[in-house]
């Protein structure tokens, strides 16, 4: 039987030709020389049909396992090629699928949000609220509403950068927020903080950023005093940084308060003997603050006759390097997690 003779060769022939095939490329050449629609094994079967009808039976068997065994021999094949493939990028890449997992970096809260955070909790036991104003502010709510007329001198210190919009600028503090909480409440009394970025333009150093945090504190009320103010300042800076601590309230000039003080701290590296730090003085400065100047209360909508009222002032990264010992104020916008990482 010469077809079976045929078939023999055929089947030789196939299968050295798919131990040669040693890409998938090859393969897929392969399949479609021997077993594709037009491939010779499936011509062959086809075959079948112009055979004698005897020789047909033994024929046929033949070559549907001949069909089956080549199939069966691909798939085989198929998995050689692909484990050859994955070996050889394995010593190419240098991969080492024993090592352990990368581990994700995981952030956390920055240290302005987390001091932030603590002087929040120190002032909601005291029963303020969180008030949140505009960074992007008018001219009359950063300076004129806060008894800063245009041509007044304290502006040149609260130099900061204008928006293309005339009247609009960079909020210099956070200040006018008093305004909008007086507005929003009056003639109810008011206990708010208010936190948020500020904007200068100055010279940036150790101790100044162009842009950090102030809380601002505003106390509305029929009767406050500055006895008020002190008590409220103390018990916060107490919490702060230690019952040990003393404080020091300095006259001073602001024009939205009158009184207006500054409030210093014993010097918490020196204990007050004098430092690098306290620059040999023994005190820090740690807020700006005052009695709610006549004026503003005016401009926020409550009668200066019948209301009277506190605020404060201070910067959440200057509590923050004192408290951590940090030297320079640019680290905490720099964004260099090795400093980052450290809080
Ligand atoms: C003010 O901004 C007043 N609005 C504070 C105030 C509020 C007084 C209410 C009275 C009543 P001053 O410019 O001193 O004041 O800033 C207050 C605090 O903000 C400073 O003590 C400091 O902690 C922080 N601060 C000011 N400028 C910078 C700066 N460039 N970089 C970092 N912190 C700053």
């Amino acid at each position: 039987m010469d077809e079976l003779t045929d078939l023999a060769t055929l089947e030789e022939e196939a299968f050295a030709a798919l131990r040669g095939a040693e890409s998938e490329d090859a393969l897929n050449d392969w399949f479609s020389r021997y077993l594709g629609r037009k491939g010779t094994v499936t011509l062959a079967v086809r075959r079948v049909g112009s055979l004698p009808k005897e020789a047909r039976p033994a024929y046929g068997q033949a070559v549907n396992q001949l069909h089956q065994r080549l199939e069966a021999a691909l798939t085989e094949r198929q998995k050689d090629v692909k484990r050859a493939a994955l070996k050889a990028e394995m010593v190419e890449t240098t991969f080492d699928p024993t090592l352990p997992g990368r581990r994700p970096e995981v952030g956390h809260v920055h240290l302005s949000n987390q001091t932030l955070r603590e002087i929040y909790a120190i002032f909601q036991q005291m029963g303020f609220q969180v008030y949140d104003g505009p960074e992007v502010e008018s001219d009359a709510y950063n300076f004129e509403l806060l008894n800063i007329p245009a041509g007044h001198p304290a502006r040149d210190m609260w130099d900061t950068f204008y928006t293309t919009t005339p009247g609009y600028l960079l909020r210099t503090h956070t200040s006018p927020g008093q305004i909008w909480a007086m507005r929003e409440y009056a003639p109810e009394p008011i206990r708010v903080i208010l936190p948020g970025k500020c904007f200068r333009y100055e010279q940036v150093t150790a101790r100044s950023e162009m842009m950090f945090y102030q809380v601002e504190g505003l106390v509305v009320g029929k009767n406050i005093t500055m006895a008020d103010l002190k008590g409220t300042i103390v018990a916060f800076v107490r919490q702060m940084f230690g019952q040990e601590r003393k404080l020091r309230f300095r006259f001073s000039h602001f024009p939205f308060t009158e009184p207006s003080v500054e409030v210093d701290m014993d010097c918490v590296l020196c204990g007050g003997k004098g430092c690098r730090v306290c620059k040999h003085t023994g005190w820090l400065e740690i807020m700006g603050a005052g009695m709610v100047h006549p004026v503003v209360l005016r401009n926020g909508g409550y009668d200066p006759e019948r209301f009277s009222g506190f605020a404060f002032g201070m910067g959440p990264e200057r509590i923050a390097m004192l408290k951590h010992g940090i030297d320079d104020i640019r680290y905490f916008f720099s964004n260099d997690v090795r400093f980052l990482s450290q809080f």
